[in-house]
């Protein structure tokens, strides 16, 4: 499982007001949000200031002190505040919890200021705590007038500025939080819930006068942009003369019926917020959270307006990069342990390989995304290949000097004796040979499935050949046919080991060709199962949005707002057609990835057929030279040895 949560002992600012109406993201914040890989929920609450928001947030944390709440008339919270804490409910989650500065301050004089940090919390949240004072009159909704600013701020594709019928995919839920609610939930006579009671406060007034557009526009924005809409009525929570000390208050000194509502709110916070999502649905973590933090605060604050196309763009190019990273640290990390008891078989190596390779391209999609091109995985593969290349070589190299080191120990004595002429004497190439035969019968019985014992041991046949010679040659012992004979075995046993070694390198060969076609399948299997992963999220979010659109349609239509009803029909027609078609697209993009990866994955294999090809055309080759020589010898010399 992902790495926790960072444990915060108490919030840090994560975006901060500069002089001169900046706003900047802190570096303390952005580190602690870089550790964190668990997907994160991330609930933000906005409203005017001081409202009791700071409080709110403490609860939910679990704690009674954290965001700093102030006893004064002045506003406190500056800025946003951040708090990580391990999701209460869902395991492998971190929460998020962003407090903001209260809205409408009037000694900071700048509303802009308070759109700027509004818009920041809308794109940062995957829940929006909407918290006032009250009840849900018109002057509270107007307290909620930066809703309609919010396509001066916030894009969804670099093209369609001011366009807002797209806010509804990547909007959070919404949650009104009404404090110190004294009214009752009743209208025109009858009892309504919490939820009905907000749904009421946002229903439109018919006719087209300047004052009901101005009252409507707040109202639509909110039903348009927020998929879902929860209200939770708060009343006050304990005696004004406690009021300043709320922090430091018992739990029997709070109102009952404030706990019983702060309780299920923060349930219901725990259990509906969900992971913070990008466009087509990928999950953030705390990381992603980090330069989302980053990107949009610095857009907003240079006057720019934050893209979330682009935004996901940039944020597809770091992780994937990121991906890569984490994809090769798995395969190296594993391969390093091996290589520590080099050398081993060679089927060891590349059974090692292809687990790593699996683990390496699972960690590797496992966090990639939008990687339609297949370019980063491509990356990935092209540098463990090469890795494995590598670690097949170092394999080889400690093979081969434990063979020799071997050879060497093993040749000690008859090295000592050939210095010593020990051999030089009639029968002395009979003792020599069977010294070399003992030598190699060791050699064979220590080397099994050693990679380059054949190899090596084709280099000290050779390399004893001379002296083999001489001795023969020298000994009084053998007749000159007998010498012919056993030069011929000699020649024979060359021959053979020659064959040997090129067979190891066949083996080889083939061992790697094995492992590719793994390889390719199992990156084949992954890539379909990511593109089908990648789809359904983009189903998901399509349909979340076309649910939401339909249900507002239907209700227009149903309380008479007929061209309302048909614009939306509109929309909805025209998010189908969309949709299909980036469907298409991908589909396309997909198939063309695969194909890709299939054409490269023949040139490899003919790459490999041409490699096999050759070495059995210089091993025939090799076999055919021999016989060559071996019968012109006996042309020559009339043996008789077959
Ligand atoms: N009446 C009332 N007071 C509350 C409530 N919750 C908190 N307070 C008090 O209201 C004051 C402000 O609370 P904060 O939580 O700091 O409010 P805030 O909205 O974060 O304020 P700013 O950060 O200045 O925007 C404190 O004295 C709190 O004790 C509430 O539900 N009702
Ligand atoms: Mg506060």
């Amino acid at each position: 499982m992902a790495a926790g949560p960072v444990a915060m002992q108490e919030p840090v600012c994560l975006i901060n007001n500069e002089e001169g109406g900046g706003l900047s993201v802190q570096q303390e914040a952005l580190e602690i949000l870089q550790q964190i890989q668990q997907p994160v929920v991330v609930v933000t609450i906005v409203g005017p200031y001081r409202s009791g928001k700071s409080y709110l947030m403490n609860r939910l944390a679990g704690k009674e002190t954290g965001f700093a709440l102030g006893n004064t008339v002045e506003s406190k919270t500056k800025g946003i505040w951040m708090w990580c804490v391990p999701h209460p409910s869902k395991e492998g989650h971190t929460l998020v919890l962003l407090d903001t500065e209260g809205l409408g301050d009037v000694n900071k004089g700048d509303s802009k200021h308070d759109t700027k940090i509004f818009a920041l919390a809308i794109l940062l949240s995957s829940t929006l705590v909407f918290n006032s004072r009250g009840t849900i009159d018109n002057k509270a909704i107007e307290e909620l007038q930066y809703v309609t600013e919010l396509t001066n701020y916030i894009k969804v594709t670099s093209s369609d500025e001011g366009d807002d019928t797209q806010f509804v995919r990547f909007f959070p839920n919404f949650v009104w939080a009404v404090r110190d609610f004294s009214l009752e939930l009743n209208i025109e006579g009858q009892e309504v819930t919490e939820d009905e009671y907000l749904e009421y406060a946002l229903q439109l007034k018919p006719g087209r006068s300047r004052n009901v557009v101005e009252y409507n526009l707040p109202r639509e924005c909110i039903r348009n942009y927020f998929p879902s809409r929860r209200c939770f009525t708060f009343p006050v929570p304990t005696h004004p003369d406690n009021m300043s000390r709320l922090e430091s208050l018992n739990p029997d000194e709070l109102s009952r019926e404030f706990l019983r509502v702060a309780e299920y709110f923060c349930k219901f916070v725990f259990m509906q917020s969900e992971v913070k999502l990008l466009k087509d649905g990928y999950e953030v973590n705390g990381k992603v959270l980090g330069h989302l933090a980053k990107m949009y605060a610095d857009t907003i604050s240079s006057g720019g307006m934050p893209c979330l196309e682009n935004a996901v763009v940039t944020i597809s190019e770091l992780e994937n990069k990121a991906a890569v990273e984490d994809g090769t640290r798995v395969y190296q990390t594993g391969m390093e342990q091996l290589k520590q008891s080099f050398p081993v078989e060679l089927m060891v190596v590349s059974a090692e390989h292809q687990r790593l390779y699996t683990m390496a391209i699972q960690t590797f999609m496992n966090r990639c995304f939008k990687d339609d091109e297949g370019k980063y995985l491509n990356s990935l593969e092209k540098d463990i290949d090469q890795r494995f290349d590598q670690y097949l070589h170092h394999n080889e190299k400690a093979s081969k000097k434990k063979c020799q080191d071997l050879l060497t120990s093993l040749s000690a004595k008859m090295t000592d004796q050939l210095q010593k002429g020990f051999y030089a004497k009639p029968g002395g190439y009979e003792l020599f040979s069977k010294d070399i035969e003992s030598i190699l019968e060791e050699y064979n019985n220590q080397t099994t499935e050693l990679v380059k014992a054949e190899e090596v041991m084709e280099e000290f046949v050779r390399s004893k050949h001379v002296e083999a010679e001489s001795i023969r040659h020298a000994d009084m012992k053998l007749s000159e046919q007998e010498k012919q004979i056993c030069e011929e075995r000699e020649r024979a046993f060359l021959l053979q080991q020659k064959m040997e070694a090129e067979e190891e390198e066949r083996r080889k060969l083939e061992v790697k060709m094995e492992a590719d076609r793994e390889s390719y399948e199992e990156r084949m299997k992954q890539i379909e199962k990511k593109g089908e992963e990648e789809r359904k999220l983009k189903e998901k979010e399509f349909e979340k949005v076309l649910e939401s659109k339909m249900r507002e349609q239907k209700e227009m239509l149903e309380k008479g707002f007929d061209m309302k009803a048909e614009m939306l029909k509109q929309e909805i027609e025209k998010d189908r057609r969309k949709y299909e078609e980036n469907q298409a697209v991908q589909a396309k993009q997909h198939e063309q990835m695969m194909e890709n990866f299939r054409s490269e994955r023949q040139q490899q294999e003919q790459r490999h057929q041409q490699a096999m090809a050759r070495m059995q055309q210089q091993h025939q080759q090799a076999i055919a030279g021999m016989q060559r020589s071996h019968q012109s010898r006996r042309s020559r010399s009339g043996c008789t040895i077959s």
